[in-house]
């Protein structure tokens, strides 16, 4: 008798759509992964990537037990001697050398993981270090740096309605490719589809015809880097003629006149002419956001991780505001999830530039500092210097800039343990690797995307295998280090439930739990009768009670943007100069650095070319799919070609995330993939200087025959 099949229902946990599958076992094997044609929100849709979750399940070269580097090569240990072994490396590098000593750099996936938002904090606590560092800011930070100053809490992040807009204008953001980022909205082509179907519209403006800017209605082009002309111009536009819509908002803002008087030196010619774009093009964006009564204006990657990223997150959330699109059915709201968001009440979460990098003077932000500094960190000498890492589910030396220098940096740690299960292109330098269970072996509750998602749900899903016995989850690891330390240190020390048990805390506590209505009070128990997910509606307005500020007001113009714009005004205007200027992209199959193990992903067309206009080529009589040489200040790549107008001129696309092929790599797969690390060209010190943020978009390059 053959094992009966097992149907079970769970959240992908690769990208912010968190799609739900449903994934069909026998005994230990994978039958089949399918989308959960009943989840509220992903409603059966999927992407390519859903069905490699079986192979990181059954990857061989994915770590089951902690592995120490001994004279170069690995060996395999216990969990005990892994803990006792990381925690006393961790703790004598700060007795000797002090705390700043260590560093720590958490990566993307653990977001998707809430075990490691629910105890990370924990062994940050034990170590307390300022060197912490992440992928925010490689990625979100300008967002955070508009909710806290704006409107009082770091993750007060208003959400485009796309549902119920008839306008949306996109500013650097491939939904198409990424299904979405700061807007967690599964089955983008088909949420497109329905916006253009019930009569709406949607532009993309971006500096390539991306597959988002493919089914757009309009596709603008514009100068990478220049998008805070366009937008402060955007502004200018709506006072001058009197288009802005606030009565909804007027009585819980202020700033509205510092605003009008920054964005008055923005004059739609200066943005036309630093961004390529036609002074129609930007006074059209103006009125047409303004003409439309849903609309909303949005703006992801290739407006945050750019010189501007500030100025333009907190523009585009004053457009939002301007046109009267926040807080509005259509436009841009607050969702309501089930576990510990912006609670009514609360009071200036976050915090901003309470101190400094130490080598380049660089702002932390709620208690991190920019990833782009890391590497200097680790190498100058010096009081504070780095000299041991805790790195958590990231690959910083494909994924942070200036890889070149990170990878020597990470070479010449004194200590460094890896919180992961594969040995990649960074954890090969680790002295220690401790992997924890795979993604099907631990249960799921998404803290974070469920806050940043298009209409509001709640889903709890178990784990689909039982773990082998000595197996660790990610909590657990935290829980073990963090004990041993705060042993070892003296300091008192209280382990934390299972992440579950702190999130029916939260729940219980917060707007869904008890506090507000006992009868219908959700608890995690309920919540778990749910396979599927629970529907909790459309996204409804009602920001104005939540606004966490001290007077309870949005600050329209928080004086920090209002002061980095002679930055933004002095720039150098590369239009002119005939710079080449580096972009990345993202495509369905791909995520970040650590998806490119997995044959069903990687096969088929090569697709990690560097994009050229072909007018570009000819000027420096280059062939098409030959290879070229890209150099920047930092480094140089060598790769094929490929000549598309997709991309405006003085404009080249390179994808980040690949290049696994360094000694020491244990990625079978990935490792002969033929990918370069663009990364090798971004360049530290090309930074948003307000938000810290890496500028990994618009690196002035120069490409030539190789
Ligand atoms: N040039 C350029 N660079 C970029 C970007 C870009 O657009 N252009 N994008 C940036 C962005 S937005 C991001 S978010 C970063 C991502 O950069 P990172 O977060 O540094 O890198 P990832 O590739 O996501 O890291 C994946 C690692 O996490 C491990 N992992 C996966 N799941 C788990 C888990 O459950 N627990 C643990 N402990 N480990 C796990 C994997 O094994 C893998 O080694 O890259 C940034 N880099
Ligand atoms: N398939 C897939 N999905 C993913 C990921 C992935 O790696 N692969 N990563 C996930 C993560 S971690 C994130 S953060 C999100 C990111 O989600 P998105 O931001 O939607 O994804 P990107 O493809 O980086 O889109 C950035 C766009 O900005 C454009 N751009 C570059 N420079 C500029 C500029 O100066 N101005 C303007 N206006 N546009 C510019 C680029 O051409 C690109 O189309 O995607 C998530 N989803
Ligand atoms: S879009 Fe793909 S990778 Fe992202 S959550 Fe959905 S199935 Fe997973
Ligand atoms: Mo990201």
């Amino acid at each position: 008798m053959p094992e009966p099949v097992t149907t079970h229902f769970r959240a992908c946990h690769l990208c912010e759509a968190i799609c739900g599958l449903e994934i069909k076992t026998r005994g230990e094997q994978i039958v089949s992964i399918k989308g959960d044609k009943k989840d509220p929100v992903s409603h059966g849709f999927i992407c390519p990537k859903a069905t490699a979750i079986a192979d990181i399940h059954t990857d061989p070269d994915r770590l089951r037990q902690p592995v120490k580097k001994i004279n170069g090569q690995w060996e395999q240990i216990s969990w005990s001697e892994a803990i006792e072994l990381t925690a006393i490396k961790l703790v004598e590098t700060q007795q000797q050398y002090g705390a700043n000593a260590v560093g720590f750099y958490a990566g993307n996936p653990g977001v998707h993981n809430y075990g490691n938002i629910t105890h990370g904090p924990q062994l940050r606590r034990a170590v307390q270090t300022r060197n912490n560092f992440s992928a925010t800011s490689l990625d979100q930070l300008p967002h955070h740096l508009a909710a806290y100053s704006m409107y009082g809490h770091q993750f007060f992040l208003p959400i485009p309605d796309i549902d119920h807009t008839d306008l949306m204008v996109i500013f650097g953001g491939n939904p198409i490719a990424s299904n979405g980022s700061m807007m967690t909205m599964p089955n983008a082509p088909k949420r497109i589809k329905a916006l253009q179907q019930r009569g709406g519209k949607l532009i993309v403006v971006d500096p390539r015809r991306t597959e988002t800017a493919e089914v757009a209605d309009q596709h603008l082009f514009v100068r990478p880097g220049s998008d805070a002309f366009v937008l402060m111009a955007i502004i200018n536009t709506l006072f001058e003629e009197e288009l802005t819509d606030t009565a909804h908002l007027s009585e819980h803002m202020e700033g509205m006149t510092d605003l009008r008087e920054a964005a008055s030196v923005f004059d739609c010619e200066l943005a036309a002419q630093r961004s390529g774009m036609s002074v129609a093009q930007i006074k059209g964006l103006a009125r047409q956001l303004a003409g439309t009564d849903k609309a909303v204006c949005y703006g992801r990657m290739g407006v945050s991780v750019q010189e501007f990223g500030a100025v333009c997150q907190w523009a585009i959330q004053a457009i939002n505001i301007l046109i009267g699109a926040l807080d509005k059915r259509g436009g841009a709201l607050l969702t309501s999830p089930v576990f510990a968001y912006v609670r009514q009440g609360a009071r200036a979460v976050g915090h901003f530039n309470r101190f400094q990098s130490r080598v380049s003077g660089l702002p932390e932000f709620a208690g991190e500092l920019p990833a782009a500094c890391m590497a200097e960190e680790i190498l100058t000498p010096g009081e504070g210097q780095i000299r041991a890492m805790v790195t958590i589910a990231g690959n910083p030396v494909i994924s942070s800039v200036n890889a070149g220098e990170l990878d020597t940096a990470f070479d010449a740690l004194d200590f460094y343990v890896a919180i992961d299960f594969y040995i990649n292109s960074t954890t090969r330098h680790a002295d220690v690797i401790l992997p924890p269970t795979g993604p099907l072996e631990h249960d799921h509750f998404d803290i974070a995307f469920l806050r940043l998602a298009v209409h509001n749900s709640a889903r709890y899903n178990a784990e689909i295998f039982s773990p082998e016995k000595s197996a660790q989850h990610d909590w657990q690891i935290f829980n073990a280090l963090s004990e041993r330390i705060c042993e070892l240190k003296g300091q008192p020390f209280r382990p934390l439930p299972a992440p579950d048990i702190v999130v029916d805390m939260g729940i219980q506590e917060d707007v869904y739990g008890y506090a507000e209505n006992p009868q219908t009070a959700l608890t995690l128990e309920k919540i778990k009768q749910y396979p599927h997910g629970m529907d909790l509606g459309p996204l409804k307005p009602g920001i104005t009670a939540r606004i966490c500020r001290e007077n309870g007001k949005i600050n329209l113009a928080p004086h920090f943007y209002l002061e980095d714009l002679p930055r933004l005004l002095n720039a150098s205007s590369e239009l002119d100069s005939g710079q080449l200027l580096l972009i990345g992209r993202r495509h369905v199959r791909s995520n970040n650095s650590w998806m490119h193990n997995y044959h069903r992903l990687v096969k088929g067309k090569p697709r990690w070319q560097l994009m050229m206009h072909p007018d570009d080529l000819a000027d420096r009589q280059i062939k098409d799919a030959s290879e070229v040489t890209i150099k920047s200040r930092v480094g140089e790549v060598t790769t094929t070609v490929v000549a598309t107008d997709e991309v405006m001129r003085g404009v080249v696309s390179l994808p980040h995330g690949w290049g696994h092929q360094k000694q020491g790599v244990r990625l079978h797969i990935a490792s002969q993939q033929q990918g370069v690390n663009c990364n090798e060209l971004t360049d530290d010190k090309l930074l948003d200087q307000l938000s810290g943020n890496a500028a990994l978009n618009g690196v002035p390059v120069t490409v030539s025959a190789a």
